[in-house]
């Protein structure tokens, strides 16, 4: 695994500055501004739901500090009609798809704030590492075979890549030529197993090229670079030159600041200094200081985003907590049509609802 920088695609160095010869994209202001929102609104997010779950008021949670700029950046590029599979870590994406209370549920353990995000073409967070590849890439095929223009972006991380079903997911969009985008989140470390003992490949982006199709590794922590290379995966996904396959393997260089969970511990497996030192490339700092310097941001303009980010997040924090819970919802969504055990457990289950009443139930169970 490389350790080299000069290979990445970069629109923005770390202290804001636009690369030299870089290919700024066309953005009007407000788009600039409304990336900068929505990243600083992932960081709010996140960190309020740890607060929440260190007082027990939330499940085990996956930290995406650090991950904001590859996760708005990439979203921005995307219609409204495109799709996205994620993995578990990219709340940005859904902060751009439209947060709501309903997904915090989820992390309360409620199923409905999964299966809402389909309204918003995202696909149920998933927890199994790579499963969702294949999907993505079916979904894609499906869509071709219709006629339709969408792309699929499948996100997944730098562990994912060494399972079975990345290799297989990625083989199956290169022969079938599937409007499929990549989107590997190589956050360095994979729980507590680092980037570089997950694959003996120079870096991840170059796993494409055995599959026929082009890789790209972005810093990932430049939301306009990622915005860039996603525009472009996401346009030859819909209309590819003749010579050109529709798939693209993004992989964009990154960083977790926090633990894996909130169920783990990274002091044991790694260093602190480490952190600090990819805290040096930070998207939001970053991307604060091209806005001030562009003119398109100042002082009281950031206090005010602050302030209702805030608001904001306090508001989906208490409709979640306030939703009324319906715990018979488990059974729902993941079959169009329950199979008879499950329709005998589900009859069980309201039946025991019933005798204790839903609060007394969920109060003792
Ligand atoms: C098939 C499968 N194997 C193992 C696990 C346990 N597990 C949960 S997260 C994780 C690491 C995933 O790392 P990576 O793909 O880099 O994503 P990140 O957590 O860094 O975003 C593992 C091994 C799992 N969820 N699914
Ligand atoms: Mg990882």
């Amino acid at each position: 695994m490389t350790t080299d920088d000069t290979e990445l695609v970069r629109i923005l160095d770390e202290d804001g500055a636009v690369v030299e010869g870089a290919d700024v994209p066309d953005l009007d202001d407000e788009t600039l501004l409304g990336i900068y929102r929505d990243m600083r609104l992932t960081r709010e997010f996140d960190r309020k739901a740890i607060s929440i779950q260190r007082q027990g008021r939330l499940g085990t949670f996956a930290s995406a500090a650090g991950h904001e700029g590859a996760q708005v950046g990439s979203t921005y590029a995307l219609a409204d009609d495109d799709w996205i599979l994620y993995q578990y870590r990219e709340h940005g994406a859904v902060v751009v798809r439209d947060l709501d209370s309903s997904y915090l549920e989820y992390w309360m353990g409620h199923e409905r704030g999964n299966a809402a995000l389909a309204d918003d073409n995202v696909f149920p967070l998933n927890i199994t590492i790579a499963d969702h590849i294949p999907h993505g890439v079916g979904m894609a095929w499906a869509s071709k075979l219709k006629g339709e223009e969408k792309a699929f972006v499948v996100h997944f991380g730098d562990g994912a890549t060494s399972e079975g079903d990345f290799h297989e997911g990625l083989n199956f969009a290169g022969v079938f030529d599937t409007p499929t985008v990549f989107f590997c989140n190589n956050n360095q470390w994979a729980i507590s197993v680092p980037a570089e003992r997950q694959t003996a490949s120079a870096t991840f982006a170059q796993k494409a090229e055995a599959y026929g199709f082009e890789g790209v590794r972005v810093d990932g922590m430049d939301p306009l670079a990622v915005y860039a290379v996603t525009r472009d995966a996401v346009e030859k996904a819909k209309s590819p030159e003749e010579d050109e396959l529709r798939p693209t393997l993004i992989e964009a260089v990154m960083y977790r600041y926090g633990a894996h969970t909130t169920a783990d511990d990274p002091t044991v497996y790694r260093d602190e200094a480490e952190v600090e030192r990819w805290k040096q490339r930070d998207p939001i700092r970053r991307f604060e200081a091209y806005l001030e310097g562009t003119g398109r941001l100042d002082a009281e303009r950031a206090a005010a985003i602050e302030a209702e980010i805030e608001e904001r997040v306090a508001a989906i924090v208490e409709a979640a907590e306030d939703a009324e819970r319906n715990p018979a919802e488990m059974f729902d969504d993941a079959y169009a049509e329950l199979p008879d055990e499950l329709r005998t457990q589900r009859e069980a289950f309201l039946s025991l609802l019933d005798e204790y009443g839903d609060e007394a139930f969920l109060r003792d169970h």
